[in-house]
């Protein structure tokens, strides 16, 4: 077998590419993309004829999805609902969706020595993946989310695994932050008292939406759940969201959320991890394109009640999110990976500067969703 290029700190990787059925010498692989939770891979094989094609490969984050099995199944029956949906509307499957390639003795994934679960794709060419958008671009993903959600309107909600138990239960957040904070594992609580203070001030808040369920205001839908703007590819020739990704969270959940995480990662102009934070500034301009194209592709579908809620769902998931973080920080950096110590708390502090713009223009977020409603 020819030598194929890989990175020599990644010493699983040429089990877990040898498990796999690729169509085409296999040339290299690479990490690959800017997620926080799977591990990455761009594969690079050479066909008998023609140019070299790519695949992602992906291993399955331990630390945020208990149950890889599970989530495989959700992935299967999402992508393969999807595809027939797409085809009845004209599409193609093939690059509105995501696929998957097999295993050598035939299976959808592969567990390597560890018990880390793996799956190759076909790279969907032609694409960008962006980490901050102009507002047609944002507008276009927002079309491509709301159509995400409507086209799972008739799902087999039952049928779904549960990936991460209590995933976007804010007041459960909230809980383990508190508990986190008494542990403080590493003492690192005594030098921010100004975030901690920050999310302790919010506890009420992290129950609005969850109380809205509760009360049967809001609706349960098959939601996507982490729609952040670099979990959408974007077609180069038409500049449409052509394929949603990163789909280990759809599962049952709240609309509001789904608008809210766009929100939260894509209307400012910031990285997510940015140390200035006069640079990071909610822009409503953005969210009202995202508004605009979020309720153009759910055609309707939304109730009154949620887009009542939608500005909370920014407010929420932002809120929820800086918790996160931080609860990561203080317990010692576990479950989002880090390039540098101290960047989950910079992440922290970036979403807890937006949802200060947006409690600050509250109303005029509301009066945003009543012009397009
Ligand atoms: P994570 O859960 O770590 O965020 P993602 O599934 O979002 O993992 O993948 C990480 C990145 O890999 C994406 O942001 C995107 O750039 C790229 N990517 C994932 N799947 C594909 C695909 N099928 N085709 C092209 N790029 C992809
Ligand atoms: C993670 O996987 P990725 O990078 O798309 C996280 C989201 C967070 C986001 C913050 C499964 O998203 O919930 O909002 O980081 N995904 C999971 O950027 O926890
Ligand atoms: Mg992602």
């Amino acid at each position: 077998m020819r030598q194929i290029s890989i990175p020599e700190n990644e010493p699983v990787l040429s089990e877990v590419l040898e498990a796999f059925d690729f169509p085409a010498t296999l040339l290299g692989a690479v990490r690959y993309g800017r997620g926080h939770i799977n591990d990455t891979f761009c594969v690079l094989c050479q066909p008998q004829e023609g140019d070299c094609v790519r695949f992602i490969l992906q291993g399955m984050s331990s630390a945020a999805f208990p149950h890889p099995e599970e989530l495989m199944e959700n992935f299967i029956g999402i992508t393969s609902f999807l595809r027939e949906k797409i085809a009845a509307d004209g599409g193609d499957p093939l690059r509105e969706t995501l696929s998957l390639v097999k295993t050598r003795d035939g299976k959808d994934f592969y567990t390597d020595r560890d018990g880390k679960v793996w799956r190759l794709m076909p790279f969907i060419e032609n694409t960008d993946c962006f980490q901050s958008a102009t507002p047609e671009l944002f507008e276009s993903s927002a079309r491509a989310f709301g159509r995400f959600q409507y086209m799972l309107h008739d799902y087999p909600a039952q049928t779904l695994h549960e990936t991460i138990v209590n995933f976007h239960n804010t007041e459960d957040r909230f809980a383990r932050f508190v508990a986190a904070l008494e542990a403080d594992k590493l003492n690192r609580a005594k030098d921010i008292p100004a975030e901690i203070r920050f999310v302790l001030d919010r506890k009420a808040d992290c129950s609005v939406a969850l109380q809205a369920l509760r009360d049967g205001k809001l609706p349960l839908r098959v939601t996507h759940n982490d729609t952040k703007l670099n979990n959408i590819l974007i077609d180069r020739d038409t500049h449409e969201g052509i394929c949603v990704i990163d789909l280990d969270t759809t599962m049952p959940g709240l609309s509001i959320n789904d608008f809210g995480d766009s929100i939260r990662f894509g209307a400012n102009h910031s990285r997510e991890d940015e140390k200035d934070l006069s640079k990071v500034n909610f822009d409503i301009s953005l969210y009202e394109a995202y508004t605009r194209g979020f309720l153009a592709g759910a055609r309707g579908s939304l109730t009154p009640a949620e887009l009542e809620y939608l500005p909370w769902g920014a407010r929420l998931m932002t809120l929820e999110c800086g918790i996160r973080f931080l609860t990561d920080y203080l317990d010692g950096d576990h479950y989002f990976h880090i390039q540098y110590p101290g960047q989950n708390l910079d992440r922290a502090r970036t979403q807890f500067k937006l949802v200060t713009d947006m409690e600050q223009q509250f109303d005029a977020m509301a009066a945003v969703v009543a012009k397009y409603a």
